[in-house]
């Protein structure tokens, strides 16, 4: 999308700015599974960091005990990279193996 952003409508201007504008690269947050976090804890996890409801958040929780590996969501890599880190730091404060991570889209 090329938007002609701060070009005056008068010859006030010898050369017009073009902005061009396009959509973010966006990253994937996954998820994975392990033998040892309880289940409720990436219930609370999920609706936490991502804002899920209950219902949303078991069933993503469930997705990834039964797959071995889940989407959490798909945001841009700023938010991507905080929701990862997020995750990571209340599991190690809990001291649960759960692990986050992410890829482009
Ligand atoms: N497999 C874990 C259990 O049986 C639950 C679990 C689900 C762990 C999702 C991690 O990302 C995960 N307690």
């Amino acid at each position: 999308m090329a938007v002609h952003h701060n070009r005056p409508h008068d010859d006030s201007v010898l050369e017009a700015e073009r902005v061009d504008v396009k959509p973010p690269p966006m990253y994937r947050v996954l998820l994975l599974n392990d033998d040892y976090t309880p289940m409720d804890f990436v219930v609370g996890v999920l609706q936490q960091v991502f804002a899920m409801t209950r219902e949303q958040a078991t069933h993503v929780m469930l997705q990834v005990h039964r797959s071995g590996m889940g989407t959490c969501g798909v945001f841009t890599k700023e938010v991507a990279d905080t929701k990862v880190a997020q995750v990571v730091d209340l599991a190690s404060q809990h001291q649960h193996p759960l692990q986050c991570t992410m890829e482009p889209e």
